[in-house]
């Protein structure tokens, strides 16, 4: 890939080639059984059909408020979740929405999520791709990045003191070790040796923000040195170096070694949300990035291994969709939340004063439907 010259002011200066070599090259792993590489493969194809499915559907008008696609970086939720445990914890970023497909959350109610509905996981509460899912231990993802990764650790801390043998997964984007909670989350799981994985899923870009104005070091991974902990950065869109590393991380953590951070270096395909034509990147980026399909990748992977054809794909993609249908016709069927219940489940108002409120407040609410 071409190098760029980056400008800041008057400054100009030459920047190095965006994809650094992976520090996992050459490093040796035991050969995956077949059942394994082929859910790896099923559930990449699982998350692009939901997504693409979801973005249709944004621009259909069929859901509002906003949409972060992971198109083109499945790999890096795939791998670094297929093998938890359920009671193992997961702090997702705004973009990481499928790593519930990943954990089991039901599609019916992240559809519900995207509506706004009453029967989603937060009751038609949050913004479509923000949702937690408490049975599955997923935590609901911040607005204000990064901070998922605090509450995180909070859930390791937990973990630990109580001598439950679970591990925390929380994913965050390139961008987001730029923010302050970044590093305290960092710092305290490493001085506390907390069951973790901190997976950086570095795309190149924060909104329109290219990495080399993020951070002086190409190799995000290395910022783990200065929590001592292990850093990693392995090939993004390969999802077997990437569930080979994860693997490797959640042993430890499990094990009582305490936190690794996995840089997974990947692109996404499209605008940072569903109305960012993204205009700041080449075609031509965009282009190589998707020569570089991590589905495509594992499917010539698989073929060469005979265990692929393309009747395979078609029949796993009807039955996604199938499920989809189900999940869309039950989020569109599904009521919306009424205005008086926003002031449910919030700590500020005991029940008295709330009842109190909703007297004096409930004819000024106007319901905004989705
Ligand atoms: C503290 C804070 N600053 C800015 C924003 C606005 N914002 C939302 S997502 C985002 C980009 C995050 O980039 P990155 O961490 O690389 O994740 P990606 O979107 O690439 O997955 C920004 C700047 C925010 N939500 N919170
Ligand atoms: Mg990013």
């Amino acid at each position: 890939m071409a190098t760029a010259i980056a400008s800041i002011g008057d400054e100009q200066a030459e920047i190095p080639a965006v994809i650094a070599p992976s520090l996992r090259e050459g490093a040796e792993f035991e050969p995956l059984p077949e059942a394994t590489l082929r859910r790896l493969y099923t559930y990449m194809l699982k998350c692009r059909t939901v997504e693409e499915k979801i973005r249709i559907l944004f621009k259909q008008g069929r859901f509002s408020g906003n949409y972060f696609a992971a198109v083109g970086q499945e790999a890096t939720a795939v791998g670094t979740t297929l093998d938890l445990l359920e009671k193992d914890a997961i702090a997702p970023s705004h973009r990481s929405f499928i790593t519930h497909i990943m954990k089991g959350t039901p599609l019916k109610l992240l559809f519900a999520q995207l509506y706004g509905r009453k029967t989603s996981p937060d009751q038609g509460r949050s913004a479509p791709a923000h949702c937690g899912y408490a049975p599955l231990n997923i935590i609901t993802p911040s607005s204000t990045i990064a901070a998922q990764l605090n509450i995180g650790t909070g859930i390791a801390l937990a973990f630990k003191m109580r001598r439950e043998p679970n591990v925390v997964i929380a994913l965050s984007g390139d961008g987001s070790t730029s923010l302050g909670f970044w590093h305290e989350a960092m710092n305290f799981a490493g001085v506390q040796k907390l069951p973790m994985v901190f997976v950086v899923i570095n795309n190149l870009y924060a909104e329109s923000v290219p990495l080399y104005l993020q951070t002086a070091v190409t190799d995000i991974s290395l910022k783990a040195q200065g929590y001592g902990i292990p850093g990693v950065s392995v090939d993004g869109n390969d999802v077997v170096a990437v569930y080979q590393a994860a693997r490797e991380a959640i042993d430890r953590a499990r094990a009582g070694e305490g936190a690794t951070l996995l840089e997974c270096k990947t692109y996404r395909w499209y605008g940072h949300s569903e109305i960012d034509p993204a205009k700041y990147r080449t075609p031509e980026e965009v282009q190589e990035w998707k020569q570089r399909d991590p589905i495509v990748a594992m499917e010539q992977r698989l073929e060469g291994l005979g265990l692929w054809n393309e009747a395979w794909k078609q029949e796993l993609i009807a039955g996604f969709r199938q499920e989809i249908e189900e999940a869309v016709d039950f989020a569109e069927k599904s009521p919306v939340a009424e205005a008086e219940e926003c002031l449910d489940h919030v700590y500020s108002f005991s029940v008295r004063e709330r009842e109190l409120d909703r007297k004096v407040w409930s004819p000024k609410f106007e319901v905004v439907r989705r």
